[in-house]
């Protein structure tokens, strides 16, 4: 009876993590200190300011807010050159047949995403079509675990959250989907993603 489905972007529906990786190990080189995956980890689906802060705590560094704006937008810059080559072949298994069969259904699909390259990736992906709804880095103000983004989800696919279902990998996105009202489900390893309804390794497993 699910009436709405509300995906997060990176982690979800593409590995974007590995390029996010390999543009904040570049600054983290650049204002030399060592930044590796497993610190990457921490970044997941948390905001770029954020991401920041936490790469400059890494490092034992802090500066004042407008070079950390400029230091973002340089990160920005070189992510931006590697999701430029993005196709479908990065589509994680079982996306488009999962989004498609959806659509069959009836469900509304939205995206809930923190990312601000959210549109951008989607059209790379090409993969636009098939949502009804996108909210965005753009358009929320409140990072995960806020609801917001999934409420605004909602609010666009004119449904009641409890109506809605998430699909997130990040733990702060799980505790946003239940802070929204909403049933979640965790893209990755039980362990971690305790909060969620159900987990499972990918929208492979669910067709
Ligand atoms: P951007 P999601 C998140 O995407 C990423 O997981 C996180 O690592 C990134 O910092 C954030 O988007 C912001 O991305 O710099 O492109 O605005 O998982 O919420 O889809
Ligand atoms: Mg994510």
């Amino acid at each position: 009876n699910m009436k709405g489905a509300i995906f997060d972007l990176d982690g979800v529906i593409v590995d974007t993590a590995k390029y996010h990786f390999l543009a904040w190990a570049e600054l983290a080189r650049e204002l030399g200190f060592e930044f590796t995956e497993e610190d990457n980890e921490r970044l997941k689906g948390v905001s770029r300011m954020r991401s920041l802060d936490i790469l400059l705590e890494v490092g034992g560094l802090d500066f004042p807010e407008e070079e950390k704006i400029a230091m973002a937008d340089k990160k920005n810059k070189l992510y931006v050159e590697f999701i430029n080559k993005l196709d479908q072949s990065e589509l994680l298994p079982g996306v488009k047949e999962y989004l498609t069969g959806l659509r069959e259904r009836g469900v509304g699909i939205a995206l809930g995403s923190a990312s601000k390259n959210a549109m951008f990736i989607l059209d790379k992906l090409n993969i636009t079509d098939l949502f009804d709804a996108v909210v965005d880095g753009n358009k929320v103000s409140n990072a995960k675990p806020d609801p917001e983004v999934f409420l605004t989800g909602a609010v666009e696919l004119k449904l009641q959250p409890e109506e809605c279902v998430v699909f997130e990998d990040a733990e702060a996105g799980v505790e946003a989907g239940k802070a929204a009202g909403m049933k979640v489900v965790g893209i990755g390893k039980p362990e971690i993603l305790k909060e969620a309804d159900l987990v499972v390794a990918g929208l492979h497993e669910l067709l």
